[in-house]
């Protein structure tokens, strides 16, 4: 299947370094960095640091360690900001794509929010 992955998007500039953010978590295939309009006293974006539009396209192309990377840093970040449940009140991520999932950029992220309950899904 063919993705079509814009090297143009605002977080392919973030990676390169073209355009300045609040960084949070840097791995070896992750960034972690702080939503530019936060939702919740925590919301971070993850995005992998190669070139995925969604996570459907990531977890069909990505390798085994970008995966690993991704997902742990998914989780380290929840931890650094208190929010998992060994040690806070929980937190959600969601993962937006496509026209139906209204993703505004594309490249794939995933939002970490938590510091206060979040409500139901879905709108
Ligand atoms: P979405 O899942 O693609 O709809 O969300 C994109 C998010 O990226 C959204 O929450 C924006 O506030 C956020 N964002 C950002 O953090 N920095 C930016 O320069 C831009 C968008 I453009």
């Amino acid at each position: 299947m063919a993705y079509d992955y814009d090297d143009q998007n605002i977080f392919a500039k973030i990676l390169r370094g073209e355009i300045p953010n609040q960084t949070v978590l840097e791995t070896e295939h992750t960034l972690a960095f702080r939503d530019i309009e936060p939702q919740a006293p925590t919301h971070v974006l993850v995005i992998p640091k190669g070139s995925y539009v969604s996570y459907d396209h990531f977890a069909a192309q990505a390798s085994d360690a970008e995966i690993i990377d991704f997902t742990r840093a998914i989780a380290k970040v929840c931890e650094m900001e208190g929010v998992t449940l060994s040690a806070g009140e929980g937190f959600r991520m969601i993962s937006n794509a496509g026209a139906h999932g209204v993703q505004e950029v594309p490249h794939l992220h995933v939002h970490i929010l938590g510091g206060r309950p979040m409500g139901r899904m879905v709108q």
